[in-house]
């Protein structure tokens, strides 16, 4: 089974791709242009993504995805990609100075649309902490700045197999090759 995933960022597709090749489907970089919406709600830009892209004649799939900061009342959130393209780490590591309280939870959700026009979503959230300095060269975006709980690892000190096990963005792959393949 094929699946197309509607995106400019390579590193999910590569997450994702890892997720779903056990379960026999092969991820294609989709050329679609999406309806890219403004909303707080991370389920409510995805599922209006894939809305906005025909049935094709496989799966068809959007992800998005932002990092909420307790302290910051969930900033950067749904603007996490123009946060930072601008700010960048060292701008949420600023806004963090001083601040005890460090909890953060990254969020994913991957919409799908099948060739009959079926919609459905899928989220994974995984809970952490920004972490005081970065550290990690792998992985892209907030990746070195994010320490899952349950691991003394930032994200982008991780394979991509091991970030699977603990990100947002695994978590809601495998729902949805569950899913895809019948399983729930
Ligand atoms: P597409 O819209 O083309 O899919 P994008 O990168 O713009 O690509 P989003 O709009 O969903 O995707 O933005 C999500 C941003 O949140 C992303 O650019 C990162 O800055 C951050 N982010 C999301 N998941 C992340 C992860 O696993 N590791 C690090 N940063 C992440
Ligand atoms: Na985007």
């Amino acid at each position: 089974m094929k699946l197309y995933l509607a995106t400019q960022n390579k590193h999910k597709i590569d997450e994702i791709a890892m997720i779903l090749a056990p379960y026999s489907i092969q991820v294609i970089a989709a050329p679609f242009k999406k309806l890219e919406l403004q909303s707080k709600n991370i389920e409510e830009i995805a599922l209006k993504a894939v809305e906005s892209i025909e049935p094709q004649d496989a799966p068809v799939a959007v992800e998005d995805s932002g990092l909420f900061i307790d302290e910051l009342n969930g900033f950067p959130g749904p603007y996490s990609s123009y946060v930072y393209e601008t700010i960048g780490i060292k701008g949420v590591l600023k806004l963090m100075q001083g601040v005890a309280d460090r909890s953060a939870t990254f969020i994913s959700v991957i919409a799908v649309k099948t060739p009959q026009g079926e919609i459905k979503a899928f989220k994974g959230e995984t809970k952490g902490t920004v972490t005081l300095q970065p550290r990690g060269k792998h992985g892209f975006g907030f990746d070195p700045i994010f320490q899952p709980l349950g691991s003394n690892k930032t994200f982008a000190e991780m394979s991509i197999e091991e970030k699977n096990i603990y990100s947002h963005r695994g978590k809601a792959a495998k729902m949805l090759a569950w899913w895809l393949r019948g399983i729930i």
